[in-house]
């Protein structure tokens, strides 16, 4: 068996333990498996006798053998040689790579555990054939992991790896706490592929233990990962593929305003539901909000009832403006609901980076959950941006949820938006005196609005609301949608600054809850725009 034949896609690796193999025979928890469509096996056991462990290697790899599937040995080369399987796994401590090539020969399998790009680097160099990159996730099954590196640090390595034609040969999988909630999205967001870079080096597969070894019924457990695997992510096809890369302003303006004025009929003729889980400020506000542009608000932040309202063609306002630890558990719980049928979720960090609970609660959600589009201020997208991974200059903490003043030039947020919805593969709004809209690859400006929204309390979130029902009823283009939403909001508000009877904030909430209503399918011209050089 060549290593480059070897499919990585679902690779199981065992556990012997009371805790998760229980009392069962463990060739016949992987038989099922193998059963199920596990594509690798490797038997770990780290405490059984050396007689037990060649006993059990034999009796795994005559079932792996038929099912025309490799079995690697964790840590112990002699058993591997013992039992002539296809190879090895070796952790950091384990014998070194190069002596273990030269136990086994150079057909068989080596791979290697790497936390970090230096010991990628050594592994690479050593000649292992794949790379297991992990911590990925917090696990019971290994208690003396190194370190949580999240998507973010396999994303660091992957990237690592494509800079060397060794590296973008070397196969990884990914490690710890992966299961049939997270597998989709681990894969979606790891292939985040960008204009210049379309098709980056990605992961080949997952390796699993608890999951299958653990589950009730591993084969059943085997198929569904499987299929969640070798399926697109539901909602993977929302995620735009933009038709006007290459084409002239002009004929992008008409294709912009055509979705934009169909956006809006489409949230007016069905009526979407928005669910909002959102602080206890702006419920009110927002669904008013929600009701004005012919939206189905509501309001529910108990997440036992999300499943139920995740089946009803709605989307999912996650804002985090009153963060409690009671909060956070029942948006993990809504959001897998949601993310499990591919509804929409908007996710509000309202003053992400202005309290370490709440940059730790920021760090809890991106790295559970998957959201279609993410919108904030200038310091709140900051915030979600150095918890995707990028290294920012400015440091300063935010101090209120209030906007502020502006920390980065037009181009560097412009650069920041763009990145981050490409790394993160979905929508990003940074609001602000002109807003800016990516999908990592169209990228757009849009200044219309008022300073009255600064005056009134809640209106960043009902915007959040507002945009939910949009990407919920117009499903053609997500950042189509997300901008149509924008400008109903922005132009609604910019018409009742303008009534005779608006003297201020307070008359001109009514006002602008009127304008949200009337605002209705007239075209939309000239109201938007983008500048040169962000595309
Ligand atoms: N190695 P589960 S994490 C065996 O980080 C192993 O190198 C890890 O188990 C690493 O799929 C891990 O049950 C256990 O979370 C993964
Ligand atoms: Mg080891």
């Amino acid at each position: 068996m060549k290593t480059q034949q070897v499919d990585y896609s679902l690779y199981l690796v065992t556990d012997s333990t009371e805790a998760i193999l229980g009392s069962r025979d463990l060739v016949k928890v992987v038989e099922q498996a193998l059963l199920g469509g596990v594509t690798l096996v490797q038997y770990r056991d780290k405490t059984s006798d050396t007689n037990t462990l060649i006993t059990t290697a034999q009796a795994l790899h005559k079932k792996c053998l038929a099912h025309n599937t490799p079995l690697l040995i964790n840590d112990r080369v002699d058993v591997a040689l013992a039992v002539d399987c296809e190879g090895v796994h070796l952790g950091q401590d384990d014998m070194s790579i190069a002596l273990a090539r030269k136990m086994l020969g150079p057909g068989k399998i080596i791979g290697a555990t790497v936390s970090s790009v230096a010991e990628a680097r050594v592994a690479l160099e050593r000649g292992a054939d794949y790379l297991g990159i992990g911590t990925l996730y917090a696990t019971n099954t290994k208690k003396n992991t190194k370190e949580i590196i999240g998507v973010n640090g396999i994303r660091k390595i992957l990237k690592y790896l494509e800079g060397s034609e060794m590296g973008r040969k070397v196969k990884t999988v990914c490690i710890g706490g992966i299961n049939a909630n997270n597998i989709q999205r681990i894969t979606h967001q790891l292939l985040a592929p960008t204009p210049s870079n379309p098709s980056p080096k990605t992961i080949d597969g997952a390796a699993i233990v608890s999951a299958i070894i653990g589950a009730q019924d591993p084969k059943t457990a085997a198929i569904n990962l499987s299929n969640l695997l070798h399926t697109a992510a539901p909602f993977a096809p929302r995620s735009t593929n933009p038709p006007f890369w290459n084409a002239n302003k002009e004929d992008e303006i008409k294709h912009i305003l055509n979705n934009t004025t169909a956006a809006t009929k489409a949230v007016k003729k069905s009526s979407p539901l928005s669910h909002n889980m959102t602080n206890l400020v702006v419920q009110n506000f927002a669904a008013n909000t929600a009701l004005a542009i012919g939206a189905s608000p509501i309001m529910s932040n108990y997440a036992a009832e999300s499943p139920d309202l995740s089946k009803l063609g709605g989307a999912l306002v996650i804002n985090m403006g009153t963060v409690t630890p009671d909060g956070l558990q029942n948006f993990t719980q809504a959001i897998t609901a949601y993310n499990a049928v591919g509804g929409p979720i908007v996710f509000d960090p309202v003053g992400a980076g202005a309290t370490r609970i709440r940059q730790d609660a920021l760090a809890t959600l991106m790295a559970t959950s998957y959201f279609d589009l993410i919108k904030g201020n200038e310091r709140e997208i900051m915030a979600v941006a150095r918890t995707s991974g990028f290294t920012l200059t400015d440091n300063s903490q935010q101090h209120g949820v209030d906007s502020g003043s502006q920390l980065y030039t037009w181009v560097q947020r412009a650069s920041i938006v763009r990145r981050l919805a490409a790394r993160e593969r979905n929508v990003v709004l940074m609001t602000g005196p002109t807003d800016l809209i990516s999908d990592g690859v169209r990228t757009y400006a849009v200044s219309n609005g008022h300073a009255y929204l600064g005056r009134v309390t809640g209106t960043g979130c009902a915007l959040g609301t507002v945009l939910s029902a949009y990407v919920a009823a117009y499903r053609v283009d997500k950042l189509l949608a997300a901008v149509a939403g924008l400008l109903h909001f922005e132009i609604a508000a910019e018409r009742a600054a303008e009534r005779a009877e608006v003297r201020g904030p307070g008359s001109f909430v009514p006002a602008f809850l009127d304008e949200l209503w009337r605002f209705g399918e007239e075209v939309v011209g000239g109201e938007v725009g983008w500048k040169e050089g962000v595309r």
